[in-house]
Formats: structure tokens, sequence, C-alpha cells
């Protein structure tokens, strides 16, 4: 049979997640992105619709974890039940974040949708346009079993589908659940492997086609740049294109800006100026959260480390005038002087000596980072749910104390290179 369809795939919706490491930094920027994954979704609909997908697959993670109440649910079946009423299937496997064990509460869902069993591996075929997917839910939250060698063959005379949530064979920082190599994959003899787990948009394989098309809007730094979910185009029998539907509302940027030999401010804010500007024109008006990386090593570096937030407010200065909405999450220095390994620091002639000393090894201090710590702890005992990211914070402590200290040493020497 030679099948001519198109469908869609996506994963990771991730509804009801909260948005993390923004909400601390910036109230304002964190309000207009709240509502994003919501608004992203709705548009992949309207996108499904205009392009007249023949069904949908959504390979695990549509909801973060257990639903506070019903709302997030009965968002999910109004959006859903607009690919319903179109005569649009879709077939669901559950992950890590919604296993059976996760999410306990449930509303009837629309027809024509269906979620594979996680006991065992199942097959739905769709005879009309000679399709057979194949797939197995999250029962629990970590699973380690090898899903993939659970599936059956592939079904003969069709083109066969698994849907499968798996980090594969590792791909960091995602953990490791039902792990199974290409190879695995490649086992059962399937046309597309529509993966999930992975935020990253990456055509893993194209013989046979192994495809995370990534999470559908990025929330956090961790998540950066365009993201959506993919139309997979079959003609007679044969995957002719996977194109990727960008719909995320909002957007995470890191942005590296080499500042070696650069002799001036201004210079280092045109390579700044050049390196958002491609940036900016990507984005096409969504509103942007940039993280700043200044490399490189430039006799500039000290100047820099010791105009702080000064340097801060000139770049977003500068964002301002490139982006429609867009702020800076974050600069981070990472430039060095020449002829220096490490971050910047003082010569041991200088007057401030005593300084030095007194503050030379507290970025290791165990007791000042315990400290810092339980001050944590008492601020995110305090923050409303949404807001909090103790991780995060907690990861940021080595990173600030190093650069506390930098930003002491350079301004005690007076700043000048
Ligand atoms: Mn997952």
């Amino acid at each position: 049979m030679a099948q001519s369809f198109k469908f869609l795939h996506m994963a990771d919706l991730h509804l009801g997640s909260p948005l993390k490491g923004l909400a601390m930094r910036n109230a304002g920027a964190a309000g207009r992105i709240e509502g994003a994954s919501r608004e992203a979704f709705q548009e992949l609909i309207d996108r499904a619709l205009i392009e007249a997908v023949d069904f949908a697959v959504i390979a695990g993670d549509i909801y973060d974890g257990e639903w506070r109440d019903t709302s997030i649910g009965h968002f999910f079946n109004r959006e859903i039940s607009r690919l319903s009423r179109a005569g649009v299937p879709v077939f669901i496997v559950k992950g890590n974040h919604d296993a059976e064990s996760e999410v306990t509460r449930a509303l009837p869902l629309p027809q024509g949708v269906h979620v594979f069993a996680a006991d065992v591996a199942g097959t739905v075929e769709l005879d009309s346009l000679g399709v057979a997917l194949h797939g197995r839910s999250f029962a629990t939250r970590a699973v380690s079993e090898n899903f993939a060698l659970s599936y059956p063959p592939a079904s003969p005379n069709r083109f066969n589908i698994g849907l499968l949530h798996t980090s594969l064979t590792g791909r960091p920082p995602h953990e490791p659940y039902a792990p199974c190599s290409l190879a695995d994959l490649a086992s059962r003899g399937y046309d597309y492997w529509a993966l999930g787990h992975v935020h990253e948009f990456e055509v893993v394989s194209s013989d046979p086609h192994v495809v995370y098309p990534g999470n559908l809007q990025g929330r956090s730094i961790r998540e950066p740049g365009a993201k959506g979910a993919v139309v997979v185009e079959v003609v007679d029998g044969r995957v002719a294109e996977v194109r990727r539907l960008i719909v995320d509302k909002a957007r995470f940027e890191l942005v590296e800006i080499d500042v070696s030999d650069a002799d001036s401010e201004g210079e280092v804010q045109t390579r700044i100026r050049a390196a958002l500007a491609p940036i900016a024109r990507a984005s096409a008006g969504k509103p942007v959260a940039l993280r700043l990386r200044l490399t490189g090593t430039a006799a500039i570096a000290r100047r820099l480390a010791a105009l702080g937030s000064r340097l801060a407010d000139e770049v977003q200065a500068t964002i301002e005038q490139e982006f429609e909405e867009a702020f800076l999450e974050k600069l981070v220095n990472d430039s060095l002087e020449p002829g220096r390994a490490g971050p910047l620091q003082l010569e041991a002639e200088t007057p401030l000596i005593d300084t030095l000393a007194l503050i030379a090894g507290l970025e290791a201090d165990e007791d000042l980072k315990a400290e810092a710590g339980r001050l944590i702890d008492e601020i995110a005992a305090k923050m409303p749910a949404a807001g909090l990211a103790r991780e995060d914070m907690l990861a940021e402590i080595d990173r600030l104390m190093l650069e506390a200290r930098t930003l002491v040493v350079a301004r005690a020497g007076g700043g000048e290179a």
C-alpha cells in the first residue's frame, strides 16, 4: 500500500508547570510569560487545523505533575476537542511527569483520543491510512525497563509509528528513563519513532526516523531557543519531510560574546549589539529573556568586572534598542585578563592585601554555603509556590560567590586595567 498523509508529533507540553528562575529577577516579565505554555498549545492546535493533519501523536508529559484542580485537564480537553471535532484522532503515551502514579485525577477524554496502556505495549491500526501505531505509557515516574524491546514487531504493509518517552542511552541533564539504544529501536522495523522526554528538538536518526520534537515552550534559561512540535509528511509510504512548527510565546536565549582584544567599552557594546541583532530578528516580536556571557581574553576584562551593575544597565539599554520586548535575565562576565588563567585577582603588593586575605577562600567556605542554603529555605517558605526555584538558587551560590569576589577585587583595584 502506498500511503500519503500528514501527522503532528508533539511531546512535553508540561501544562501547569511553574516558570523557574524568572519571578525572582523580573516580576513583570514573569507575568508576561506566565501563560505562555497554554498559549503555545492553543497556537499548535490552530496550526494543526490549518495544516489539516490526518492524526496527532503526543509522546508523554502532557502535564507537569498532579493537577491542583481540574482546570488544567479541562483546558487540555477543550483544545484537543478542536482536533476531535475536525475528525483528527489523537494518540497518547504518558511520560514520567504524567505517569499514572503522578497524575491521579482524570476527566473523560474526547472521542477519538486514545491513551496507550502502561502494563503492555499496544497497537492501534488506522485502516484508512494504512498506519499502525504502537505505544506504552509510564505507570510510575521512574521507569528503568527498556520499553522499546517490549514493543511488538512492525505490522506488515503498514506505516509503523512507535510512541515512546525515553532518554535513549542518556541525554543529560534529562533523567534516564526507559533507556534504549538506536539499535533497539531499529530492531522493531518501524518507519518513525515519535519520542518525547528530551526538551531540545533533535532528529536523532533518519533511517529509521527517530525524532524529539522538543517542548512547546521554554520555561527557563536551561531551555533556550525556538520551541514547538513537528509535522511529518509521508509520501508513498516514506517520510518526505519533518518540519518544525514553532509556537512558543516567549523565549529564553543564551548569548556568548567574545570580547577578545576589545580595547574599549564602546567596542564591547558594538559586539553585543552585533550578537543580539539576529536573535532579535528571529524572535519576531516575542518577549525574550536574555542571558549574556562575556568570554575571551582582553585587557578590558578588569574594567568590565568593575563596572558591575552599570555594565548591566548599558546592556539592557542596548537590548531595548534591538528588541520589541526583551530583558537581561543575567549578565555573566567570564572574560579574562591577558596572562591570567583564572578570575581576576589583585597583585600581592597592593595595599588591600588585608581585605584580600579576609575574603580569600570565602567562595569555598562550607559554613557560609550552608548559611546561604538556610536563608534560601527561609525565603522559599514565604514565597508563593510558582516562584519557587530552590535548586536553581542553590546551584547559583558557587557562581555568585565567585562573582562577588571578582567584583570586590576589581573594585578594590580601582577598576582600571
Ligand atoms: Mn519527561
